[in-house]
């Protein structure tokens, strides 16, 4: 079409719907990717650059430059599910595919945020499917990039429903990539920027079904749609040991993109606890003037619809 492409750059934190993500950004017609950041949070760097790699050599995309996060956000993932995404390298689409995933190869992801943002000649859209660290860190770095950002686009919160942090010290009210780094989520919402925040309040309601698994099995034929199978298979044994479902987190985040008509909105002034037993909790509070787009709901016939289309690929 003769539309502009959208300029996206995407941080990721290495989760397994993280790299659903990417597999759907990398597809995406409207979408020119300007870099991929990997943020060390609900994975271990070394693993997640792996995967990454072999995501954009197998969409024919090595020419889109990577970067590694070196800051740890206070609040640590469990390490079990920082080493799950492990397996995604060893399944059968991914494991003979060569990746030099030595970390020490590749630029500092604040490095690369500012970098790209300020060479691009459109104002670009910031896609942010884990903490938001290291994109704060390059605005305090580099304030100047802020004029040319479009929009960040972040799952993350939980507004007006209960969070999914289950820990000790912590009353339940955070998300998970919120409480990773509550001090950069609540600088973020300070700095005036246009954000888009994709909460648990928007995708509780996309939970990754059978029925789902199902469909997506049926045209396997195509080898994106294969793949998202096997990695979404990969997520089962989360159930029900500590929530009863895996979410559509990430990937419905990622699908406001290119189908943002799909999606319901309310402004919010909002606020981010920084510290304490609700640490993370993000909360509204008028009259701060700290303005967020925050989606609240989605259709999920046409959510499903678009996923399952966009995996038609190869
Ligand atoms: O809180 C949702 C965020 C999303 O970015 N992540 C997972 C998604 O990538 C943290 C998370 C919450 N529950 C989880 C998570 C679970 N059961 N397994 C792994 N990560
Ligand atoms: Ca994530």
């Amino acid at each position: 079409s003769l539309q502009k492409k959208k300029q996206v750059l995407f941080d990721h934190d290495g989760g397994v719907d993280d790299f659903l993500s990417l597999i759907l950004l990398l597809y995406m017609q409207q979408v020119n990717v300007l870099g991929v950041s990997i943020t060390p949070a609900d994975c271990y760097l070394e693993n997640a650059l792996e995967t990454t790699l072999k995501l954009l050599s197998l969409a024919n995309k090595t020419d889109v430059e990577v970067g590694v996060g070196h800051y740890h956000g206070v609040n640590a993932f469990p390490a079990d599910w920082r080493a799950k995404p492990k397996i995604l390298n060893a399944l059968p689409g991914m494991i003979n595919i060569e990746a030099p995933f030595d970390t020490a190869f590749y630029a500092d992801s604040i490095e690369l945020i500012i970098r790209k943002v300020s060479a691009s000649p459109e104002p670009v859209i910031v896609l942010l499917t884990g903490p938001c660290s290291n994109l704060v860190h390059a605005l305090k770095k580099e304030p100047a990039i802020a004029a040319n950002i479009a929009e960040v686009v972040w799952m993350g919160g939980a507004v007006d429903v209960v969070g999914n942090v289950k820990t000790y010290n912590h009353n339940g009210t955070a998300e998970w990539n919120v409480f990773w780094d509550p001090i950069s989520a609540n600088k973020l919402f300070k700095l005036g920027l246009p954000v888009t925040i994709v909460p648990l309040d928007a995708t509780n309601s996309v939970p990754v079904t059978f029925d789902f698994l199902k469909q997506l099995a049926l045209q396997s034929s195509f080898f994106a749609s294969d793949l998202a199978g096997q990695f979404w298979a990969t997520t089962i044994d989360t159930i029900p040991s500590y929530e009863y479902t895996y979410f559509m987190w990430d990937v419905l985040t990622t699908s406001y993109l290119a189908i943002p008509e799909a999606f319901e909105f309310e402004n919010v002034e909002l606020d981010v606890s920084p510290s304490g037993a609700d640490a993370g909790r993000t909360f509204r509070k008028p009259g701060s003037g700290q303005w967020i787009k925050v989606a609240t709901n989605v259709n999920k016939a046409m959510f499903y619809d678009y996923l399952l289309n966009q995996l038609k690929q190869g």
